[in-house]
């Protein structure tokens, strides 16, 4: 197998692609597709400045790594969630963060949910029943809370999280098997700012995960291997490994599912994306929370609020 590019041997078959490509053009390569990605949905406008989720995971260095060599403004939340487990999970994945970020000179902001609300996951776990049936839902919410705030709080106007083609996908079979409409139409590459919810987008939203890995391995990035003591059970992995089952019986099938949604979306046939989101009932939907004052469509305390009562 040869490179398309220099006809030196080849490292990755992007078979979706019809591309073979050597280490060297396939750093080239991810990059480019995320700006074109970037350009075609219009994620970002020149000079905004972004906050890239970072977890110490290898697709949010990845994105953080790309974004830094696109030239664009970004700099690093880590969440620290105090969840330890046998290796120290959260020390361990803050270290990571922080290496990489003192490498390139990049600026990592740490946020410890613990110090600051009293609670780490673990003990919001304990302490909330809802949390305890559905831990890494309740600690979804908890980093989407705290990265929305931090960033509208420190004037970001985007949160760019590492979201690749098969998170994207088993999210919406999940979204699918239970007709959770809502979820479906909110669900693109780019979601724009509304009422104190701040810009978000994904930019590795079209990558497989075994092209976000070989980029990361490839690029040397030092990224946490070990797993979250919580993943076992974990939807979203279960959901993953179906279609992954699917994949390798039909290769393209997750590429096919997920791109002929966005497809759908664009064309209005699913979804309120391809509307103008800023129209009055969208707007209307949102009211402040009345403990914290973040958008909520619940009315009352927002779902945030509503875990430590
Ligand atoms: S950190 Fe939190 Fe993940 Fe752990 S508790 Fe679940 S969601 S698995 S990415
Ligand atoms: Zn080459
Ligand atoms: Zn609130």
């Amino acid at each position: 197998m040869r490179c398309r590019k220099c006809g030196q041997k080849a490292v990755i078959n992007l078979r979706q692609h019809r591309l073979s490509l050597c280490r060297d053009h396939f750093l080239e390569w991810i990059p480019e597709q995320t700006a074109l990605q970037i350009k075609k949905y219009r994620m970002l406008a020149a000079g905004e400045k972004v906050l890239v989720a970072v977890s110490g995971g290898k697709d949010s260095l990845a994105l953080w790594d790309i974004l830094n060599r696109l030239g664009v403004l970004a700099d690093g939340l880590y969440i620290d969630l105090g969840i330890k487990g046998p290796d120290d999970y959260s020390a361990s994945s803050r270290r990571l963060c922080e290496k990489f970020a003192d490498e390139r000179g990049l600026n990592l902001r740490v946020f410890h949910f613990e110090q600051e609300y009293g609670r780490s996951i673990p003990g919001l776990i304990d302490l909330s029943r809802q949390a305890a049936r559905k831990p890494c839902s309740n600690c979804g919410l908890v980093k989407r809370y705290i990265m929305n705030s931090y960033a509208w709080e420190n004037g970001y106007a985007c949160i760019a999280t590492g979201h690749n083609l098969d998170d994207e996908a088993s999210v919406l079979f999940s979204n699918t098997l239970t007709w959770s409409t809502d979820r479906i139409e909110r669900q693109y590459p780019v979601l724009p700012e509304n009422r104190g919810l701040v810009k978000k987008i994904k930019p590795l939203h079209h990558f497989y995960e075994r092209e976000t890995t070989a980029y990361t391995l490839l690029r040397g990035i030092e990224y946490i291997q070990d797993e979250c003591p919580f993943s076992t059970g974990n939807l979203t992995n279960e959901n993953k490994e179906i279609l992954n089952t699917m994949e390798n019986d039909r290769p393209g099938t997750k590429m096919v599912f997920y791109t002929s949604f966005l497809r759908a979306q664009k064309d209005g046939r699913i979804g309120a994306i391809s509307r103008p989101i800023h129209t009055d009932s969208d707007d209307a939907e949102y009211v402040p929370c009345t403990k914290c004052g973040q958008p909520t469509i619940t009315g009352g305390l927002c779902s945030f609020c509503r875990l430590f009562t």
